[in-house]
């Protein structure tokens, strides 16, 4: 297949989507909505990264980000006026737990309560994520995600959020990027809760399997009708070069990273190659694994951004890096774009997995935007990014992907973990010093995209 086209006109992207596609905007709690210690809020294994020296660029932290927590009607008066059909949130777990156990903090409920009224009243449909990554700090001081008690944690959890949002918000979605929190946040250590212990995210990744099961029984018992999810990042995983030990790193990674995670989502169990690939590494040393029980999915989350070309460092297993190739296109982050890859990735699930739906529940890039003498930010290398996603995404859909929606990541600039405010995913430019908010160039075009579409 070739490679989708740059064409920016709205109408022409459009056109590649059925009536009813699910267009959207995603963001996390964490990212966006500041107000760290109001209203009954815990500490989260984030507050506590981000107070190590060095962990954050420039010291920073989500304390203040985006005070969504405050300006949310503003923020979805703006979602709305780009005629966004839906918005995937998540909800901080130490606002509704402030140390992860117990009865519900009335207050933090009350914030997505009024958060989800608001939605509705602008006419977008919530998509609600129960985790990205802010565990409350006292779970993680009994073991977080390496011990098994989690698993029923996270369940009463859940249980207090369908109980209170469940009369209105129909999409749930368990987990974002569960590779991302066990890997980077247990084994690379650049994550929260910083540790760097391969046996400790092995278990980590089974613990939080086990618990999208238990949390999927949960949120059905509370919500009728509910429909499930899980926001699994998986970008395109090549062999740097066409060298035999950057292929055989390319397939370990794939293995031991997506195979890992989406063979038991889908019910078959920790995949053959995957589990070589981490023992010959130790990563499994001391960990005894069984097959979780398969993943209650109506439809699969996607988020993908980029290719990942694996080189091989030596012929050692795992020792390997992934940054984007001298002389191709990168955004700002680094990372390789290639539109291509995500036809590729839709057509690879479909074909391997086959769920029901796939929804693209992120997608977007970080360039280093300015404002112009007119005062406008004219991010047109961002809306060639997006022209040629959707476009392949559209490919996807013509060769019968059962796509369903786009998230676009993200509505606004926002904080970016590790890499503080440095980078800007947003649609809207965010001041960070007057919280002034900004529309780009790429929010009008979406508007227009949106608008076309029907
Ligand atoms: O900002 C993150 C988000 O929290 C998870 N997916 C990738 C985004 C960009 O790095």
């Amino acid at each position: 297949m070739a490679t989708p086209e740059t064409n920016p006109d709205p109408n022409a992207i459009a056109a590649g989507f059925p009536t009813g596609f699910g267009w959207g905007f995603a963001a996390s709690a964490y990212q966006i909505e500041g107000a760290a210690d109001e209203d009954g809020r815990g500490r989260s294994i984030w507050d506590t990264l981000c107070d190590v020296p060095g962990a954050i660029a420039d010291g920073q932290s989500g304390r203040v980000a985006c005070d969504h927590y405050h300006r949310y009607l503003g923020d979805l008066a703006l979602m709305a006026g780009l005629g966004s059909r839906t918005y995937r949130f998540s909800v901080a777990w130490p606002r509704i737990q402030p140390d992860g156990s117990g009865p519900a903090n009335e207050l933090g409920l009350d914030f997505y309560d009024r958060l989800v009224d608001a939605v509705l009243a602008t006419g977008i449909r919530p998509h609600l994520n129960l985790f990205h990554w802010d565990l409350p700090q006292g779970l993680q001081d009994r073991g977080g995600f390496a011990n098994p008690e989690i698993v029923g944690r996270f369940g009463d959890y859940a249980a207090l959020v369908a109980s209170r949002l469940g009369d209105r918000v129909i999409d749930w979605m368990t987990f974002n990027e569960p590779a991302v929190f066990a890997y980077l946040g247990h084994a690379d250590g650049i994550h929260a809760p910083g540790l760097r212990d391969w046996p400790t995210a092995i278990r980590v990744a089974d613990n939080e399997l086990r618990a999208h099961a238990a949390a999927g029984s949960v949120i059905r018992s509370h919500v009728p009708g509910a429909r499930i999810g899980v926001a699994y990042d998986m970008n395109q995983v090549v062999p740097a070069t066409d060298a035999e030990r950057d292929r055989a790193a390319a397939a370990a990674w794939s293995a031991a990273r997506d195979a890992w995670f989406l063979d038991p989502l889908f019910g078959r169990g920790y995949p053959a190659a995957g589990m070589a690939a981490h023992a010959a590494a130790g990563h499994l040393e001391g960990v005894e694994l069984t097959d979780p029980p398969a993943g209650d999915l109506d439809y699969l989350g996607l988020n993908y951004y980029r290719r990942d070309p694996v080189r091989a460092r030596s012929d050692e297993p795992f020792d390997f890096e992934m940054e984007g190739r001298a002389g191709t296109e990168q955004t700002e982050m680094g990372w390789e774009v290639a539109p291509e890859g995500l036809r590729d990735v839709l057509l690879q699930l479909h074909r391997e997995y086959a769920p029901r739906e796939i929804v693209i529940t992120e997608n977007g890039a970080a360039y280093p935007d300015r404002f112009a003498a007119d005062g406008r930010v004219h991010d047109d290398d961002r809306i060639s990014y997006l022209a040629r996603h959707l476009g392949a995404a559209a490919e996807a859909i013509a060769a019968g992907v059962p796509l369903t929606g786009y998230h676009a990541w993200s509505f606004m600039d926002n904080f970016e973990w590790s890499l503080g405010y440095t980078k800007r995913f947003g649609m809207i430019h965010v001041d960070y010093a007057t919280q002034a908010r900004t529309p780009k160039d790429s929010a009008e075009w979406y508007r227009k995209v949106i608008a076309a579409a029907g």
